[in-house]
């Protein structure tokens, strides 16, 4: 009898908890599911690859090279390797503070426009091996990948094209040359994740036909995860300026054709192009000092003036590759540091407390089936979630209203740019003592947008989407 009830009443906790699942999976949405009811008929999508780098957002750059020794920004290639000798260097000391500030990789000046290499190539004796450096047995390629990896953060190398000292430089045969040296760091210091080919090149360097194909599919075969950065692309664009700044309009989209790599329409860079062929996404370097390289008399830049710059960086659907460069012995300076935490610090407390999280999210339509195009994924935190109006709407709002009224001077909205970048124009409005107000327009979005508001109170606020290359698709509003 015992063993009867016993067994009924498993089989009741059984069909429960089938029964409960069932009902849970009836609010999911799987992706493919949510995928099935988006239509990307005629758009660029990216690849897996730039959406994995562009989430990153925040990325070290490390200029430290001869320059560091002898004090310029641009050697002409005949420094003595004698020089190079940063006799406190530690990587993990890089590394450790990359970390703290959220930085997801660090790219290293292999060897710039000097032709001066940090490591060992077999191809050139211009290189730290006739350095006083470990008396020529160190290869700070090597230190600088090891310690990414013990510390978890990505590894990617600049390889300057413009070489001021190797001879064959302007002949076909540096192509072989530097072909062979970016095999070298390809294959010597296990995953890459970015290969930085800088279009640089001065007023009177020799004619130089570089063969970008060869050099790009060497990458490709190499490390398939990496991204490739150049004026063009193919995976990661230069933004057009050296201040860290993308455009109002930042499409992830361009026509590579257009572009040509040394020489490019700075202006098209900045802005991408709404009709471009090709994802291929905008990163802004900048340095944290007026300078790429360490020198005394450098200016460091405020933590106001980084702060702006991570705004219309990240905040305009770039990436943010912010170089700090170590000093002659081979650290990053106390200040930089001090620097480059308090404003990390800054960006945490500002982007750590969402005040839309609670708010009541009321779209002007949603797609069907409501459980995959919820006006609430707007406000949880998932990427992958999102909001989508009825299937083929472009002009489409949303509303959220707020239990007691907030004063946000920060949104924050994304599209989920897996099914591309859409937004052409949008504007925002507030709600004040009833009444609603336009406080922004905008044009693209992309992976994230950030604009300022004016941080009085309201009760409401509304985002209108107004025109799009296709149906919008959103992942999130955050009001901080
Ligand atoms: C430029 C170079 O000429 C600068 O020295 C620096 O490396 C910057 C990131 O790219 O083109």
């Amino acid at each position: 009898m015992m063993k009867i009830l016993h067994i009924q009443t498993i089989a009741v906790l059984f069909t429960g908890l089938i029964l409960f699942s069932g009902c849970k999976k009836e609010q999911t949405c799987s992706e493919n599911t949510q995928a099935s009811y988006i239509d990307t008929t005629g758009l660029v999508l990216p690849d897996q690859r730039q959406v994995d780098w562009q989430k990153m957002e925040f990325t070290a750059f490390v200029h430290f090279n001869m320059n560091t020794f002898t004090d310029v920004e641009w050697g002409e290639g005949d420094a003595d390797p004698s020089q190079f000798n940063p006799t406190g260097f530690d990587a993990e000391q890089w590394v450790k503070a990359f970390k703290k500030a959220g930085m997801k990789m660090v790219i290293l000046t292999a060897k710039h426009h000097d032709g001066f290499c940090l490591w060992p190539s077999e191809y050139t004796d211009y290189t730290i091996e006739n350095s006083p450096y470990k008396n020529g047995n160190g290869d700070i390629v090597k230190e600088v990948s090891e310690a990414c990896r013990k510390h978890g953060l990505k590894f990617g190398f600049y390889l300057s094209p413009w070489d001021r000292h190797e001879s064959s430089y302007g002949t076909d045969r540096y192509n072989k040359f530097y072909k062979n040296q970016l095999r070298e760091l390809l294959t010597n210091y296990g995953r890459v994740h970015e290969v930085w080919f800088d279009g640089a090149k001065g007023p009177n360097a020799k004619d130089m036909e570089y063969d970008f194909q060869g050099y790009w599919s060497m990458v490709r075969n190499h490390q398939p995860q990496a991204v490739i950065f150049s004026d063009k692309g193919p995976d990661v664009r230069w933004i057009g300026n050296e201040d860290g700044i993308a455009g109002k309009t930042n499409w992830s989209l361009m026509d590579t054709s257009k572009v040509d790599v040394g020489n490019a329409d700075r202006d098209y860079l900045n802005s991408g192009d709404p009709n471009g062929s090709r994802w291929v996404v905008g990163e802004c370097d900048v340095s944290i000092s007026s300078d790429w390289f360490y020198h005394t008399d450098s200016r460091l830049k405020t933590v106001k003036e980084l702060l702006n710059i991570y705004e219309k960086s990240v905040g305009r659907n770039g990436l943010l590759l912010l170089n700090v460069p170590p000093d002659q012995r081979g650290l990053l300076p106390e200040a930089y540091v001090e620097r480059l935490h308090a404003f990390a610090d800054t960006v945490d407390e500002i982007y750590s407390k969402d005040l839309a999280l609670d708010a009541e999210v009321t779209p002007s339509g949603v797609r069907t089936p409501e459980r995959c195009f919820s006006g609430s994924h707007l406000t949880d935190t998932s990427f992958s979630t999102v909001w989508a109006p009825e299937q083929g709407t472009v002009k489409s709002s949303v509303e959220l209203a707020f239990s007691k009224p907030i004063a946000p001077k920060r949104i924050l909205i994304r599209e989920n740019i897996n099914y591309g970048q859409r937004v052409k124009q949008f504007a925002v409005d507030v709600r004040r003592n009833g009444q609603w107000e336009t406080v922004q327009n905008g044009t693209t979005i992309g992976y994230k947008r950030i604009m300022k508001l004016p941080g009085k109170d309201i009760e409401g606020l509304r985002l209108r989407i107004e025109d799009a290359k296709a149906s919008p698709v959103l992942s999130r509003i955050a009001l901080y």
